[in-house]
């Protein structure tokens, strides 16, 4: 038997359970789990923002890394697995169908595919099942602990891969301006990667504490700006004092919040792009003129794909990327969901494993 944290319904706190260990399937892996990040769409989850057909009882969790338990009895060899690897689950299990799945972003399929703590049971709990073919082996030699390898599945994915498209428009590089606003689990990386993918850009945070703003500025961040109780004009004011420029080039919104995504767009150069990888509104509202006459542009950019995960643990084990972490017990679950969901939390809660 293992220990899990499970949902029994929506809007409820998770119960922690005594339930039968997992049985990996034939091409599966069983994981003993060592540490789950925890997310705030976990917990928009448990309140029911997500549109899923969850069956109940449910364990959540996303950000999964562990160790190679026991292997299914048709995964290959040259997958590359033992008992006892360290592991990382790449998080989107496309159904390999669609055009998405054939390109490479499972994250995006629109056939039967899923993603781990959203559909295929999750990370709270002491075991866990994936396919073998959504793990990746982590070098023992890299010295990376599971705490600081499991946020890297969501937390330090999904904001590269935004910053990698705001690269991709040519909207970064020297002379230009990029905003990390949202300095959360996603923003404390989403500064980092706007360092190391920016090519010179000055960098600059928003967020709506100075604590967040702390982090931002030990991440890479050569300007903070605190967007709480300020206008519009009064942010472009300090972003004119503090860059000389009271305009950005290019934004990646890690908050997800629409005042914050109505914010960066009324900053936005000609020709910039906005890119939103945060999950906390539900609309959003930007002025048509100033988007078609000035060809500046908005982008969603969903989670990351297994080649973005393993460009994301390369920098990590380079040592190239902070990580801002606090381990939680599994049987703090609740506690530390509500403290997610009030927006205290500095970098990455993880709950952890012996
Ligand atoms: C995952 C699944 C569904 C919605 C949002 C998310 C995010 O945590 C991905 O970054
Ligand atoms: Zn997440």
């Amino acid at each position: 038997m293992m220990r899990a944290a499970r949902m029994h319904g929506y809007k409820q706190p998770l119960q922690i359970d005594d339930v039968p260990v997992p049985e990996p399937g034939p091409d599966e892996v069983l994981i003993k789990v060592r540490a789950t990040g925890m997310c705030r769409s976990d917990y928009q989850l448990l309140d029911g923002y997500f549109p899923l057909d969850i069956e109940f009882p449910y364990i959540p969790g996303h950000e999964v890394a562990g160790e190679v338990a026991q292997l299914g009895s048709a995964v290959p060899a040259s997958a590359g697995l033992s008992e006892g690897d360290l592991v990382v689950v790449d998080p989107a299990w496309g159904d390999g169908t669609c055009r998405q799945c054939h390109e490479g972003n499972e994250q995006l399929c629109t056939g039967s595919g899923g993603w781990i703590g959203f559909g295929p049971p999750g990370g709270f709990a002491e075991y866990v099942t994936a396919p073998s073919r959504h793990l990746i082996r982590i070098d023992p030699e890299a010295g990376l602990a599971p705490q600081y390898l499991a946020p890297l599945v969501d937390a330090g994915l999904t904001p590269y891969r935004g910053m990698k498209k705001l690269r991709a428009a040519g909207r970064l590089g020297p002379g230009r301006t990029v905003l990390v606003s949202g300095i959360g689990g996603l923003g404390s990386y989403g500064v980092q990667y706007a360092r190391l993918l920016g090519d010179g850009a000055t960098v600059v945070a928003f967020a709506r504490s100075d604590d967040k703003l702390t982090v931002a500025k030990e991440n890479g961040a050569d300007h903070t700006v605190n967007t709480r109780g300020k206008t519009p004009d009064q942010v472009r004011a300090e972003l004119t004092e503090l860059t000389g420029r009271g305009e950005i080039d290019a934004a990646l919104d890690c908050s997800g919040a629409p005042q914050s995504l109505e914010l960066n767009a009324s900053l936005l150069a000609a020709e910039g792009s906005l890119v939103s990888v945060g999950l906390m509104g539900q609309r959003v509202e930007f002025p048509l003129f100033l988007f078609v006459s000035g060809e500046r542009s908005f982008s969603g950019s969903f989670w990351g794909n297994y080649n973005d995960l393993t460009e994301v643990l390369a920098l990590a084990a380079q040592g190239r990327i902070k990580h801002t972490v606090t381990p939680v017990k599994l049987d703090d679950i609740n506690d530390k969901l509500d403290a997610l969901a009030r927006g205290e939390v500095i970098g990455r809660q993880v709950v952890v494993f012996d």
